[in-house]
């Protein structure tokens, strides 16, 4: 039986004009399991394996030629919508030949899959108001997973996905100038490894702080069952003063603050508790032994913990203070110590040529927090110079933290700040939002992306295009922002070339083997949950990646492989932006 329907189409906050077309729909109306296998959904349709909100956007994706589709429930296989599949685009970031699906005017909340003539249908996802909560809470809940110094247990909502007590003894490293033992104990797990680093260390907290300043009344009811829950502070922010109190014990009685605390060198896939490689307090090998990089984080997220700990530890945000002063001080005896591997250590580096950026945002935030002129003054003689980086997001958001100075100095709103900088600030992050949000609705995928962000943690950059974009909705409301940083998460949760959700144990169809100690040397089937994966890296840095094939198109470079470090691993700093990205989607 056929159905004469007219659809509104393409009606997403792209820009695009309402089209009306008239569709004769010809399918045989039957039972779908008739048609399509429901036991194998086909990757060629992406679509978010989470959902869609109800008052979004809701674009799917399909890359193999079809012309109409369909939305059935997925109680009942009842057609919810039909449509018709936009013209077929050529992606070259992935090689894809891509057709939209649109279904935004679809208002009923509930559980669906795509179906598409020839092709197949898509993994189940929801349509409605309470949409990426779950995804939240287990992103948030990763961090408790990452915990070093403590035993872990998910509970029984996550039976066998516990770790022992870890990394209970540190000695200083010579390279640190001092010896002896420096226990250290705290802080979480950087990645797929068990270092902990100063500098990733920065980025994540500072990033974590700051959904928690912009979302705060969205997220906090929200518990994690963590050790904290209930004692009266947010679980958030709970969370992240397990690794600011390990940061704080980074400090040395200068000021200064070293770089890092890791084994000499990685150890082998075993559970933390079994890692007995000493942990070693490093250093720069040279005095005054501390990184200026290092330091100036340091006084960045101990400026903005004063502010967020004050309603619920005055005591603990007045120690943050007091440290962030002294990081500052130290900074501006040592503005350009920075740091390499020392001989025999060859864990993570995160090295920086220049650690200027690093000290303009521990100005901005000591000033945000203090208000005092020593602080300002450093801020506005030095800022114009760093305001290209608002236009892009780093590739290292570690390294490049010029960008949380501007928007902390322009989201800060505070009396006395220098009208002409938050002009020219305000201005520089909305046109840039404007551009990429053009940029967004013009990808075949709908991603910010571009051939240059895929490189080593790209999917970091994905989440950081949305970060930016829901900044910039703060600075000047605009529904278009919210939308493109939406496409960002689409595509981290399986609107992608693989159709692959990149959170663990999100989604029908999540990736599987992150370079996660913790996952590959443990005897569950499915890796510890909530996980970012690094994502597509076409430098390749890794066995696995070398060996794919020469020719692949950027963003296909990536192998759901343990052993592919540079593609597939985890990191905090890419966790905290998806945090930050599902955070500013709750309602
Ligand atoms: O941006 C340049 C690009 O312009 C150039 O063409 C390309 C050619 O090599 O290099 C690009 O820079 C790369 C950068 O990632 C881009 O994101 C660097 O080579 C590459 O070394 C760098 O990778 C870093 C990686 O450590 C290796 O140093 C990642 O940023 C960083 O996230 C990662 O961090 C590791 C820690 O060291 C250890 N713990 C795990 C963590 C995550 O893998
Ligand atoms: O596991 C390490 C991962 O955390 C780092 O990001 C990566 C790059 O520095 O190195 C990984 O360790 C590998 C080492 O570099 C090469 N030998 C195998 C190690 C485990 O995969
Ligand atoms: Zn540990």
């Amino acid at each position: 039986m056929a159905s004469l329907l007219i659809l509104p189409s393409l009606s997403t906050r792209c820009g695009r004009e309402l089209l009306l077309t008239l569709v004769v729909a010809s399918l045989l109306l039957c039972p779908a399991f008739l048609l399509f296998g429901a036991e194998n959904p086909s990757q060629a349709i992406k679509i978010d394996q989470v959902g869609y909100p109800l008052d979004g956007s809701k674009v799917a994706l399909v890359t193999e030629r079809s012309t109409t589709f369909v939305l059935r429930r997925l109680n009942d296989d009842a057609v919810a919508f039909r449509g018709t599949l936009g013209p077929a685009v050529f992606d070259a970031n992935t090689g894809d030949q891509v057709q939209a699906a649109d279904f935004s005017s679809l208002k009923q909340a509930g559980s669906y899959y795509l179906e598409v003539p020839r092709v197949g249908r898509s993994y189940p996802f929801s349509v409605g108001a309470i949409t990426f909560e779950r995804t939240y809470y287990l992103a948030m809940r990763a961090f408790y997973g990452q915990r070093c110094g403590i035993a872990v247990n998910l509970g029984p909502e996550f039976p066998g996905y516990s770790h022992g007590i870890c990394h209970m003894h540190g000695e200083f490293h010579p390279s640190s100038g001092l010896r002896g033992p420096r226990d250290n104990v705290g802080g979480w797990h950087d990645a797929g490894d068990y270092g902990r680093y100063m500098v990733n260390s920065g980025v994540t907290t500072g990033t974590l702080m700051w959904a928690w300043e912009l979302f705060g009344p969205k997220l906090k009811h929200i518990q994690f069952k963590i050790p904290e829950t209930g004692n009266g502070t947010p679980d958030l922010l709970n969370e992240v003063r397990w690794n600011l109190e390990w940061m704080l014990r980074m400090q040395d009685s200068d000021g200064g603050v070293w770089h890092k605390q890791t084994s000499e060198h990685f150890p082998g896939f075993v559970m933390p508790e079994k890692d007995t490689l000493p942990s070693e307090v490093i250093g720069t090998g040279a005095a005054p032994y501390k990184s200026t990089c290092a330091t100036a984080d340091l006084a960045a997220v101990g400026a903005i913990a004063a502010r967020v700990y004050t309603p619920f530890d005055a005591k603990f945000a007045g120690r943050a203070l007091e440290a962030a002063r002294r990081a500052w001080a130290w900074a501006e005896r040592y503005p350009d110590v920075t740091f390499r591997n020392p001989p025999g250590v060859n864990t993570g580096e995160y090295g920086d040529a220049s650690c200027k950026d690093e000290r303009l945002w521990a100005a901005a935030e000591l000033w945000r927090t203090t208000g005092e002129a020593t602080y300002h003054e450093f801020f506005l003689g030095n800022f114009a110079e760093y305001l290209p980086s608002l236009d892009s997001p780093s590739l290292e958001n570690w390294k490049t933290l010029a960008p949380m100075a501007l928007r902390t100095y322009v989201l800060s709103a505070r009396k006395g700040a220098d009208a002409g900088a938050v002009q020219a600030i305000r201005e520089r992050a909305l046109t840039a939002a404007r551009a990429i949000v053009e940029r967004t609705c013009g990808n075949p995928y709908r991603v910010s992306m571009q051939a240059s962000d895929y490189v080593w943690g790209s999917n970091g950059i994905a989440a950081q295009y949305g970060m930016d974009l829901l900044i910039a909705d703060v600075l000047s409301p605009d529904a278009r922002f919210v939308d493109a940083a939406r496409d960002n998460l689409h595509y981290l949760l399986g609107r992608n070339a693989f159709s692959l959700s990149w959170v663990t144990q999100v989604g029908g169809r999540s990736f599987q083997h992150p370079h996660h100690r913790p996952s590959g040397a443990f005897s569950n089937q499915q890796p510890w949950p909530g996980l970012l994966s690094g994502g597509p890296n076409a430098n390749r840095e890794d066995e696995v990646l070398a060996a794919l094939a020469s020719n692949l198109p950027p963003a296909r470079n990536y192998a759901d492989q343990q052993a592919s470090y540079a593609s597939n691993e985890v990191a905090i700093n890419w966790q905290a932006l998806l945090v930050f990205l599902l955070a500013g989607q709750l309602q």
